[in-house]
């Protein structure tokens, strides 16, 4: 079943969050690495603000989410929340540290957050920002996803010793990286039914 999807809220502060409730897919790394173009190409839609600019994302923002899953394909409700970047250096300083309070304040606080993808850059593997967001999660036991983005810049032949390099390189991820290109849609499929089996996964854990 194809997605249902609709913007559901864009909060600039804690108070603005919807209640909680169905489970949250949240979508985190640095600024620029291609977040809100995956969150379109999973929604199948542009909803979400791209910008050529890091910095475009500057709210935390729910997208609701409805779709089939498993064998009996029962309609499952959840959020996919796309968050502002970190590592932008231009902005000023209390805009920065205003952006990363929400943040930190939705990863931290959040009950219905049951994974954080963590998209790094296909071409440049983890840097320095993104290790210590790796260690600030798994310090907060935060099931994290790592999916790499821009695909498309690296060749096709090349793709899987990347991928091998990094995962040897020593990352957190609750499973194998995803490699994924927004513009070229590849990857996407894949993505979707991985965050269905963990919505699944999670909605059957409740009910038990
Ligand atoms: N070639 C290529 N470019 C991409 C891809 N995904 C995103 N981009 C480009 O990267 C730039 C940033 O994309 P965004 O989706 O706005 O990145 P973001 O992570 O949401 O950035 P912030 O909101 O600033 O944190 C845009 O110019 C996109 O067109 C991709 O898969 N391939
Ligand atoms: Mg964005």
């Amino acid at each position: 079943m194809p997605w249902k999807v609709s913007l559901e809220a864009t909060s600039f502060n804690v108070p603005q969050f919807p209640a909680e409730g169905v489970p949250e897919i949240a979508m985190a790394g640095r600024s620029n690495v291609g977040k809100s173009t995956l969150v379109n190409a999973l929604l199948g839609a542009k909803l979400a603000h791209v910008g050529a600019t890091p910095g475009k994302t500057r709210s935390v923002n729910f997208y609701a989410v409805k779709c089939a899953t498993g064998a009996s394909k029962r309609e499952r409700s959840f959020r996919l929340v796309d968050l502002p970047g970190y590592g932008y250096a231009s902005r000023s300083r209390t805009e920065r540290r205003e952006w990363s309070q929400l943040t930190s304040a939705y990863v931290e606080g959040r009950k219905s957050l049951i994974l954080v993808c963590h998209l790094v850059d296909f071409r440049h593997g983890l840097l320095g920002n993104d290790r210590l967001l790796q260690d600030w999660l798994d310090q907060r036991r935060r099931p994290v996803m790592v999916l790499f983005t821009k695909a498309d810049k690296i060749t096709g032949s090349k793709r899987r010793g990347t991928l091998q390099q990094y995962v040897r390189d020593g990352l957190k991820s609750v499973d194998v990286p995803i490699v994924t290109s927004g513009e070229e849609r590849c990857g996407i499929d894949e993505l979707k039914r991985f965050i269905e089996a963990r919505v699944d996964a999670s909605m059957q854990e409740q009910a038990e």
